[in-house]
């Protein structure tokens, strides 16, 4: 067990305590410098990067193009979080939250922010009668499994992969705490999966663009180091079948490589995909 801490009486920001996002993380909101974003001249404006809540985004884009939907096209910016650039004026009037994924909807006569992952997918979703069944029980089984993503992201990323890839000391009661509620939400999604095709039933639908992002990068062993060895993600076949048809999809493939070091840092066309080389569009790049 780690070296025991007594909480002083009043917590206050201790700006050098460490770790991989020291030098953006604090306790307050608000911008930290005056910047505009950038406008492209599509009707989505995407401020972003390639991380599982980024690829999000960029997935329902590429999944609306790949089914024949013109009217979504987008512009990608990229937003580099480890730089501070979530901090600008300009983004935290789109997301008071400072996260990633923000757009800004410019399709009618007022444009308009939306923030939050879940949102942005509902959006869109609605938006083009795409990837949410519109009658229940469907919509609601759609809707619980997106919420259950949304609600179990911060276990996995802000709870198991912090602690266990990202704090600079390793604390054995925080990765016991977070590999085990991983682990369980990895079973959850297994049992799930093992009686249906994807995760609301028989279609794709934005409950499975949101938990694959997730999902899928642990299964394949591309994020936090070591952590499909030490969750045993061999384990999940079912997750494992799952994240192997997905990964197959055209828009997939192209929505895991916008706003990302393995593709392209921005897009601002389809046509950017053709400055990729070919086999980047025919299978899974590794990381983010
Ligand atoms: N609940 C949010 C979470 C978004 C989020 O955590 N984004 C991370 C990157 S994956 C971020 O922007 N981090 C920057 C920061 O914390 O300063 C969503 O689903 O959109």
């Amino acid at each position: 067990m780690s070296e025991e801490y007594t909480p002083p009486k009043v917590w206050t920001w201790d700006k050098a305590n460490g770790g991989a996002f020291a030098s953006v993380n604090r306790p307050i909101a608000g911008p930290t410098h005056d910047k505009d974003l950038p406008v492209g001249e599509h009707p989505f404006q995407l401020y972003s990067l390639g991380t599982p809540n980024g690829q999000k985004a960029t997935i329902m884009l590429e999944e609306l193009l790949e089914a024949g939907v013109a009217e979504a096209e987008y512009d990608a910016w990229l937003i580099k979080i480890f730089d501070g650039d979530q901090f600008s004026s300009g983004f935290v009037d789109i997301n008071p939250n400072s996260k990633i994924p923000a757009m800004v909807d410019r399709s009618g006569a007022e444009p308009f922010r939306i923030f939050e992952s879940g949102a942005i997918l509902m959006h869109l979703a609605e938006k083009f009668g795409m990837f949410l069944p519109t009658a229940n029980p469907a919509r609601a089984e759609c809707l619980s499994w997106l919420f259950w993503q949304i609600g179990s992201a911060p276990f996995i990323g802000g709870g198991f992969g912090h602690f266990y890839n990202y704090a600079p000391v390793k604390i054995e009661y925080a990765i016991d705490r977070y590999a085990m509620e991983t682990k369980r939400l990895f079973d959850v999604a297994n049992r799930r999966l093992a009686e249906s095709r994807f995760l609301a039933g028989d279609d794709y639908t934005i409950a499975d663009i949101a938990t694959y992002t997730w999902m899928g990068n642990l299964y394949r062993g591309e994020a936090y180091g070591e952590a499909a060895t030490f969750l045993s993600m061999h384990e999940y076949e079912h997750v494992g079948r799952w994240v192997g048809e997905i990964d197959q999809r055209p828009g997939v493939l192209r929505g895991r490589l916008v706003n990302s070091a393995k593709g392209l840092s921005e897009r601002h066309s389809a046509a950017d995909f053709d400055s990729l080389p070919p086999e980047k569009l025919k299978g899974i790049v590794k990381g983010f």
